[in-house]
């Protein structure tokens, strides 16, 4: 068979675009150099849909090694109980959830999409928002601080039977114990999608949710640096806490529940290949070196905010205790669709974003979420943070001029070839 050159080329391409630039992306990083490989292997062959031990097909014996290694490091990892690495991605590990737990109409709870929640948190375009009935919550206007008043005043008013925490463009730790209290007190699940900070969370940089919350999901893909996909865990397993059956309506274990709504719920065969890629991204997270990269993390994270703040920008809640900042651009009479494309074409990326109460629309917006996992990964240290802001703030001040656009190329370049992507390749 023919090498398909033409897609081979785009390979290199954006293998180049990835050298070259600097990803700010907050739900970007680069892989190990192992685990993108473990993806492109044989497992990719296999079908295996059920589980370890419990296949529906035959010659499932070296595949379900693999995958009772990935669960096994993932409870490790996060001091669960119970693990599944078979989610395609966090969507589908959430849809598992909801599936699990939940009967189509009833009420969910979760952080509005324009403060900084997600899509399958019951937005109205997405799933969640259609097959149940949503409801939210939102960040104080003065502090950027989750409105947890507002979260309590609105779970007591219309008992969800869920209530989720998480979210994809928030810069603050979550009090999960306080959700906990009331979603007790209202007879709620808790689910937390720690999907972005997975990674911190692990290494105990932020607060623990596994304690408090019934039900935990998460990519691997963030601040876990594994491959692209999703994850659902406990650490305490429940049985019939509230009355919630199987499809034959008997008694299950929420660990099975959650078993029966990946698979045959939402999803067919694994992804074998992922998960061999995945329980070699747990294997890393268990290393010291992790820890070492957890954080600093959060050390570049602080470094960039204090830096941007510095000069004058306005950095939702002041600042920042995970690996990402969402910074309104208003005051430099910028939009967030503006920002993104004069920085996409000095080769910095990142993404425009709502930032609450915000007065654009969410393709224009009046922000930018930035995020450091993956120039960690790359090896930056605080120092580079603040070149970073430097070659950032020269673009957002000068967006129209070529001339500007045309030096950052050049320099944010050079500056990339000190901290190498797998050179191996
Ligand atoms: N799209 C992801 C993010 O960028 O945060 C969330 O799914």
């Amino acid at each position: 068979m023919q090498r398909d050159s033409q897609i081979f080329n785009l390979i290199d391409k954006e293998l180049d675009r990835q050298r070259n630039g600097i990803e700010l992306i907050a739900s970007e990083n680069f892989t190990s150099l192992q685990t993108l490989q473990a993806m492109g292997t044989v497992p990719a062959n296999k079908y295996a849909e059920g589980y370890p031990g419990k296949r529906y097909y035959g010659g499932c014996e070296i595949v379900d090694q693999i995958e009772t290694i990935a669960i096994d490091r993932l409870k490790k990892v996060f001091n669960a109980s119970w693990a599944n690495v078979q989610p395609h991605s966090g969507a589908q590990a959430n849809t598992a959830v909801f599936l699990a737990c939940l009967k189509p109409g009833d009420k969910i709870l979760g952080l509005d999409l324009s403060m900084g929640g997600h899509l399958t948190h019951g937005s109205a375009a997405n799933f969640s928002g259609k097959i149940y009935q949503a409801f939210f919550y939102g960040v104080k206007k003065d502090t950027g601080l989750v409105d947890y008043e507002q979260l309590e005043a609105t779970a007591r008013a219309e008992k969800p039977k869920m209530i989720i925490c998480g979210a994809s463009a928030y810069s603050r730790d979550w009090d999960y114990q306080r959700i906990r209290a009331v979603a007790d007190e209202v007879g709620a699940l808790v689910l937390a999608d720690i999907a972005h900070p997975a990674g911190l969370i692990a290494k105990g940089l932020l607060n623990d949710p596994l304690d408090h919350c019934h039900i935990v999901t998460s990519t691997t893909h963030k601040t876990l640096r594994g491959p692209r996909g999703g994850i659902i865990m406990l650490r305490h397993d429940f049985e019939n806490h509230f009355g919630i059956k199987d499809p034959k309506g008997n008694t299950r274990t929420m660990s099975a529940l959650l078993d029966l709504a990946v698979f045959p719920g939402v999803q067919g065969g694994p992804l074998e290949h992922v998960i061999a890629a995945k329980a070699v991204a747990f294997g890393e997270i268990l290393s010291e070196d992790f820890s070492i990269y957890a954080k600093q993390i959060v050390n570049n994270s602080q470094a960039m905010a204090a830096e941007f703040v510095r000069r004058g920008y306005d950095l939702i809640s002041n600042g920042t205790d995970n690996h990402l900042m969402l910074i309104d651009l208003r005051n430099k009479n910028l939009t967030g669709k503006k920002a993104q494309e004069a920085l996409d074409s000095a080769h910095i990326t990142l993404n425009k974003n709502a930032v609450p109460f915000d007065d654009k629309s969410p393709f224009v917006t009046s922000g930018i979420r930035v995020g450091v996992p993956a120039v960690t990964t790359r090896g930056m240290k605080e120092a580079d943070m603040q070149s970073i802001v430097d070659m950032m703030d020269r673009v957002l001040m000068n967006a129209d001029d070529q001339k500007v656009i045309a030096d950052t190329i050049q320099q944010v370049n050079e500056f990339m070839k000190r901290f190498p992507l797998y050179p191996e390749l």
